[in-house]
């Protein structure tokens, strides 16, 4: 039973409620977060965290005039929830419904799209010196989780801020954990902050001042009283010395006293920071504690928090413990991750060798910096990133990494359509961004075990290069006890008859839709020659031009951009060979794909038996066609 949210529609709802029924919306919320959750997957803690931060934000401020931007917007569930996308939840991270982070497509609330961490302060920055240019009133409001405070960009913005802009409010939310625990100095000041009890008695005495006296007076006062304690406890505090004004550390499930504090803030001539204390998970037991696995997860029982255990080992945990495994026989294999250490595998590894794990926090192009540096004294640094988060390494990889030719090994999860999360976590383009960048190689595996072996490959190579693979589980091959070294630039002819019309070049996982295509052309009785590419780069130049010349048409399959992937690196091997073989490239569109089930998605844009089948036969039946009509001469 959900009375109050169920009256919902909009943020002007909220704002008629008494402060017990907010209190009592922030329980329905939470019941719904859970129950709707527990059968789509999704953010559960983190929303579980917001929800009373979230309705003080509405009961105040006025979306979408005044504007909400939220860091990674991951823990956007209850901002969708009172902005009148109730109704549709239920279809949350579903084919066709709410997507699970904010879109401006979706509703004129979501003023920003994100899904990538960081960007918030920068954005909202962007829009306040917008607004004060127009002469707009507007107030521009980021909610930043303390992982934010990890990322380089935000102290790009913070740089900025004060000599922009006047107006602008900035939230902390300080839960302690990014997807793991938080890491680094940052955690480790914020945690200094919040467990002083200078600091927690400081700003008790301030906020009673605010409410008992209310207005800029009290702020005045209380101001004072701050700086002088602050001062005497801090050095500096932090946000104070990029010309922001601290308040906090406050208790971000207190509605009322969220909501006095939004309403003292909204008066403020100055950039602000508020630093609000929320505890992730809160309300469901076993995301208050096992926070790391409530993060983000898929569906789960909403009584007991459990998850169905997977049968099979992921790639993710097969690149984890593979690592393992080289560090074990090779002293100076380390590993990296930006803030992913579960969703990389590299939990497993950190496991084995802990003195060779480095979590850098949220901070992508430091990484791959810090990497390249590892490199030049002479360790195998591998960098365990997302293709999606990849992109922020790019010019690292490119001046730092390529250029000096640097033995940095790129492990690319999550190179495919990630599915539920959407357009902002598919992996679609690395092959794009990387392949014209000289001195790398692009690998990417069939399976479990031609990705060890070509981790163990980049390990013996002395120069960059990256591995990519999908997400989930793999095919199910077993992992040799011993990798073997793959040539570098080597495809691998899996099925021939020494007659093929078709020669298919598969790239990693496409393997299976491979075989199945090859099978539905023999069924047609046409041969088809069926090729593990392997590498994106190098190319097999002898064996594309081998079937270049005695095939009637080549078809290559990538779970990637058409535009700029592995088709087109063929496209411009027969060129470079004069060849003018047709050729069939199938893979994403380009254009941003959707959120939704990858066999879904896959069956829409094409990237299946029929589609191809389809496409093949233009040239297939041409071929025959044009015969038969010579024959008749
Ligand atoms: C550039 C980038 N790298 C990694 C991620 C993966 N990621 C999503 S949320 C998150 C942690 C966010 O922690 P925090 O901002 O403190 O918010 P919380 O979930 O604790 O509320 C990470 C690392 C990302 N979204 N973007």
């Amino acid at each position: 039973m959900t009375p109050i949210l169920d009256a919902i529609h909009s943020p002007a709802d909220v704002k008629r409620l008494s402060l017990g029924e907010l209190n009592e919306l922030a329980e329905e919320i939470r019941g719904e977060l859970i129950t709707v959750l527990a059968r789509t997957g999704g953010h559960l803690g983190p929303n579980l965290g917001v929800v009373e931060l979230t309705i003080a934000m509405h009961y105040v401020f006025d979306t979408p005039t005044d504007h909400f931007l939220f860091d990674v917007s991951h823990q956007a569930y209850v901002h969708k929830l009172l902005t009148g996308r109730r109704e549709r939840f239920a279809t949350i991270r579903t084919a066709g419904g709410l997507n699970g982070f904010m879109l401006r497509t979706e509703s004129e609330h979501d003023s920003y799209g994100a899904g990538h961490a960081g960007t918030a302060l920068s954005a909202a920055l962007g829009m306040a010196v917008a607004r004060d240019k127009l002469g707009g009133k507007e107030h521009v409001v980021a909610l930043a989780g303390d992982a934010a405070f990890t990322c380089g960009i935000t102290y790009e913005a913070l740089n900025n801020i004060s000599s922009q802009t006047r107006r602008l409010i900035i939230i902390l939310n300080d839960n302690k954990w990014s997807i793991d625990k938080n890491v680094g100095a940052i955690a480790s000041y914020f945690n200094k902050i919040v467990t002083s009890p200078q600091y927690h008695r400081l700003y008790e005495r301030a906020a009673k001042l605010v409410e008992k006296v209310g207005g800029e007076s009290a702020a005045r006062v209380a101001r004072k009283a701050e700086e002088a304690a602050k001062s005497m406890l801090w050095p500096s505090v932090i946000f104070e010395e990029f010309g922001l004004k601290y308040y906090g550390p406050a208790d971000g499930h207190d509605i009322a006293s969220l909501i006095r504090t939004f309403q003292f803030l909204k008066t403020l001539e100055r950039p602000v920071l508020l630093h609000v204390i929320t505890q992730k998970g809160r309300g469901f037991e076993p995301a208050e504690e096992r926070q790391k696995k409530f993060h983000g997860l898929g569906p789960y029982d909403p009584e007991t928090g459990e998850t169905k255990a997977l049968t099979q080992r992921t790639y993710s945990e097969v690149f984890g413990d593979s690592l393992a495994k080289l560090a074990s026989g090779n002293s100076r294999v380390v590993g990296i991750t930006a803030a992913m250490p579960n969703g990389t595998g590299l939990d497993r590894f950190r496991l084995m060798h802990p003195d060779k794990y480095y979590d850098v926090g949220i901070a992508e192009e430091h990484a791959v910096l810090f990497a390249a540096g590892m490199a030049t004294k002479g360790f195998r640094p591998f960098c365990a990133i997302y293709s999606t988060f990849l992109q922020r390494g790019f010019d690292q990889i490119v001046h730092d990494v390529c250029l000096q030719k640097l033995p940095v090994v790129f492990c690319m999860d999550r190179g495919s359509l990630s599915g539920d999360d959407g357009p902002t976590h598919h992996g679609l383009f690395d092959i794009s961004y990387l392949r014209g960048i000289p001195n790398i190689v692009h690998m990417n595996p069939k399976d479990e075990d031609e990705l060890a072996d070509m981790l163990y490959t980049a390990m013996l190579h002395d120069g960059p290069s990256a591995v990519r693979y999908p997400r989930g589980i793999g095919m199910g091959a077993a992992v040799k006890a011993q990798p073997e070294a793959i040539a570098i630039g080597k495809a691998e002819l899996l099925e021939h008859t020494g007659n093929d019309r078709v020669a298919i070049f598969s790239l990693g996982s496409m393997l299976p839709l491979a075989r199945e295509i090859a099978g539905a052309l023999a069924a047609e009785g046409v041969a088809a020659a069926v090729i593990n590419a392997r590498f994106a780069k190098p190319l097999d130049g002898a064996m594309i031009e081998k079937y270049g010349r005695s095939a009637e048409v080549l078809l290559t399959l990538e779970d990637h951009a058409l535009a700029g992937g592995f088709g087109s690196a063929v496209l411009e091997e027969l060129n470079r060979l004069g060849l003018h073989t047709p050729v069939v490239r199938v893979g994403w569109p380009d254009q941003f794909i959707e959120h939704g089930k990858p066999g879904e998605l896959r069956e829409k844009y094409g990237l299946s038996v029929r589609a191809a089948m389809e496409r093949l036969r233009q040239y297939i039946s041409l071929r025959v066609q044009e015969r038969t009509a010579a024959s008749y001469l």
